[in-house]
């Protein structure tokens, strides 16, 4: 009996061992992201706003020599861009305190040239302080934009201004409550007033701003926030503004390479693999062409299409989508603007409505000491805290998930446990179907956050094969999707040859059209491939989606003669090479005339073979810095090219900021040759350097013409 008993307890404490028996996590592979770094990464998605001087100025970079008068918004509410950023999803607002024109929007004790000298509230405002209560308001963070060029102080360039600059970082930290990332930009150094000098002034970015004692003041004062410029030290940017980052994309990088204007833009997009230091991408782009309003960019509005695909390759794409409001002259985010970011948000919450994956079963070739704390299931668990990790010398594994039936499934995000370091170099997707393994997509890197968007498959298993891991796998996360196909408004184009095509971004979506200016219907013409369009006519399309069977409301675009036999037989200018621009059905393309050439500044067209022409359309050139744009016209006609006849002359009324096509139409008349003249041009620039040069020469960016057979 007592050895009986000896040996239970024996026993007992063997199991009680070996139940406890503690699995470590896997070694962390450096190197790792700090604290305050993991907290940014959870931010996802959040508003820069470039609200400033140059907001009155019209301008992107102002001089330094504006006065404080010039800035008046009339109706500034920073509560409405707390709501606009709230509701479309966004996690904070990031501020240009002071951009390179040296205006601050708080009342700072180092200069006169800020808020306390505006006719805004009497001088009495302070923009800083509104806003951070209104983030606070919406549970929003908030963060600071502080250009260390400036172009107002007259001290800039010694060593008083960096102390000057110092300080004017320490108010921003102190007084406004916490802030979650402080953006340095990387321009710097050039012209400016400074102070009514009006010179050129040139420092080095590496060592003027005694970088060491500037990110020392922001970790005495906001020990929380990351620290934004070219090369970090915490976020970095990711080398272009256009809103992408590349697929294979590290968050870590050899950090002390990299110095503020640092140009090697392609590894800021795609990181180092063998990085000394964590540093994460930033995907930094404006909604519009421009960082600051401008009414002229009223219809460049990004369009929802462009939008999905930047949020799919900044958040998709293992970075954080820091996208830009250009706040408008009255104080407030522009209704346009409004529009896109809700569309933008319905869009990502329709793609992401229902996860597949944590309703059945996942199981995965290998799991760290078969311990539950390792399982598969970790990664369906919606915890970001437990996480699917592989034995120490397993760096290839597969995690599959079972459907309990055939399933539609698009998307996929994948997130490694990042606090242990970012490992995952290779994988590939692949989807069961009707009982085959076929491979639907490979990549690199994963990250904080990785999306794949692929053709929708009707799977019963989807299978992630990591191919090859810096250390084991570890995966905190496994989602899967059937988002809906993506229905927005087709795209018509038309060549010179006359050939129309009509694009939609997601190819399950159908086209139908007619040309006979009819409605089109599931039962008009179903558009396969393009088609040539060389007379009159007028093109009406519709995207119908076929599983939901919900359909867009027709666009039309009016197509006339093709202009294959069109030529630019003389200019203003002579003929130089590029006058084709003016008739290659593309109004993003322009041509201009030469700064030299005095009034009439025209171009000749020959039509090929006479035609009864009854109107013509000129395109105002699209470009964010627009070349003289035709304000005044003229427009003949000639049947020889040598006798002409006056056809129609006046006003292009708002084109300047509203540069949409101007169609004019007149009494018909036979014609074979037509010439457009600008009699007053102007480019809308407010930049005096320029502005002489754009708003003398004339630009076309597209002439078309109206015929009558
Ligand atoms: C750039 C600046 O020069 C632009 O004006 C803008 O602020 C953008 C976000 O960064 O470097």
């Amino acid at each position: 009996m007592k050895i009986k008993s000896k040996f239970s307890v024996f026993i007992f404490f063997l199991l009680v061992l070996f139940s406890c028996k503690q699995i470590a996590p896997p070694s962390p592979i450096e190197p790792l992201p700090s604290d305050r770094q993991l907290n940014w990464h959870d931010m996802k998605y959040y508003a820069f706003v470039h609200f400033n001087m140059n907001t009155f100025t019209d301008m992107e970079w102002g001089t330094g020599g504006e006065s404080p008068e010039q800035f008046n918004p009339t109706e500034l509410d920073t509560r409405q861009w707390a709501k606009v950023a709230k509701d479309a999803g966004m996690t904070g607002i990031i501020i240009t305190a002071k951009h390179h024109d040296g205006f601050c929007l708080w009342p700072t004790k180092t200069t006169e040239h800020s808020v306390k000298k505006a006719p805004w509230k009497d001088g009495k405002g302070d923009l800083l302080k509104e806003l951070s209560e209104a983030c606070k308001e919406y549970g929003l963070k908030f963060g600071v934009y502080l250009s260390p060029w400036d172009r107002n102080a007259a001290n800039y360039g010694t060593p008083e201004y960096v102390a000057y600059f110092h300080t004017q970082l320490r108010e921003l930290l102190t007084n406004y409550g916490d802030v979650f990332e402080v953006w340095f930009d990387g321009a710097n150094g050039g012209s400016g007033y400074y102070g009514g000098a009006n010179e050129t002034r040139k420092i080095d970015n590496k060592t003027y701003y005694q970088w060491d004692k500037t990110h020392q003041i922001v970790r005495e004062l906001q020990p929380n926030a990351v620290i934004f410029s070219d090369g970090g030290p915490d976020v970095r940017w990711v080398g272009t503004e256009e809103g992408w980052a590349n697929e294979t994309n590290w968050s870590i990088m050899r950090r002390d390479e990299i110095y503020p204007g640092w140009p090697r833009y392609v590894e800021l997009r795609s990181g180092h693999e063998d990085g000394t230091h964590w540093l994460p991408a930033e995907v930094n782009t404006s909604i519009r062409p421009g960082w600051y309003y401008h009414a002229r960019e009223d219809h460049q509005v990004k369009s929802l299409e462009r939008l999905v695909r930047t949020y799919y390759e900044s958040i998709g794409r293992n970075g954080n989508f820091l996208l830009n409001l250009p706040v408008d002259k009255r104080g407030l985010v522009h209704e346009k603007d409004v529009e896109q970011l809700n569309a933008l948000k319905a869009q990502i919450d329709k793609d992401f409505e229902h996860e597949l994956a944590h309703e059945n079963e996942i199981i995965a070739s290998n799991f760290r000491g078969n311990s539950s704390k390792f399982k598969p299931e970790n990664a369906i668990d919606g915890n970001p805290d437990t996480y699917w990790a592989t034995d120490d010398e397993v760096t290839k594994a597969e995690l599959i998930v079972k459907f309990e039936e055939p399933t539609e499934v698009n998307r996929l995000v994948l997130q490694e446990y990042i606090a242990l370091g970012q490992r995952i170099q290779n994988f590939i997707i692949e989807a069961e179907v009707d009982g085959e393994w076929v491979e639907i997509d490979g990549q690199t890197t994963v990250g904080h956050r990785r999306i794949l968007q692929f053709k929708t498959v009707e799977a019963t298993q989807l299978k992630v094969d990591f191919k090859k891991a810096k250390g084991p796998i570890v995966i905190s996360n496994l989602e899967i999707y059937r988002a809906p196909n993506f229905l927005v408004a087709p795209k018509i184009s038309r060549n010179i040859s006359g050939m129309v095509s009509i694009t939609v971004p997601d190819d399950e979506v159908l086209i139908y059209y007619t040309l006979d200016g009819s409605i089109p219907t599931e039962a008009s013409n179903k558009y396969k491939t393009p088609f040539v369009i060389n007379s009159p006519t007028t093109l009406k399309v519709i995207a119908v989606d076929p599983k939901s069977k919900i359909l867009t409301d027709p666009i039309e675009r009016y197509f006339d003669i093709s202009k294959k036999d069109w030529t630019v037989v003389s200019t203003s200018s002579g003929i130089p090479s590029k006058t084709n621009l003016i008739i290659d059905e593309d109004p993003n393309t322009y041509w201009a005339t030469d700064s030299e050439v005095k009034n009439p500044q025209e171009v000749v067209i020959d039509l090929g073979k006479s035609y009864f022409v009854k109107g013509f359309t000129y395109w105002p050139n699209q470009d964010r810095y627009p070349v003289g744009i035709i304000t005044n016209y003229e427009f003949l006609t000639s049947t020889d090219g040598h006798n002409w006849k006056m056809s129609a002359s006046g006003e292009f009324s708002n084109i300047v900021n509203s540069r949409l096509a101007q169609t004019i139409e007149f009494d018909k008349i036979n014609a074979r040759f037509i010439k457009l003249r600008g009699i007053k041009v102007n480019s809308g620039s407010s930049h005096e350097d320029v502005k002489k040069e754009l708003d003398f020469r004339a630009s076309f960016a597209e002439i078309d013409i109206i015929t009558d057979l």
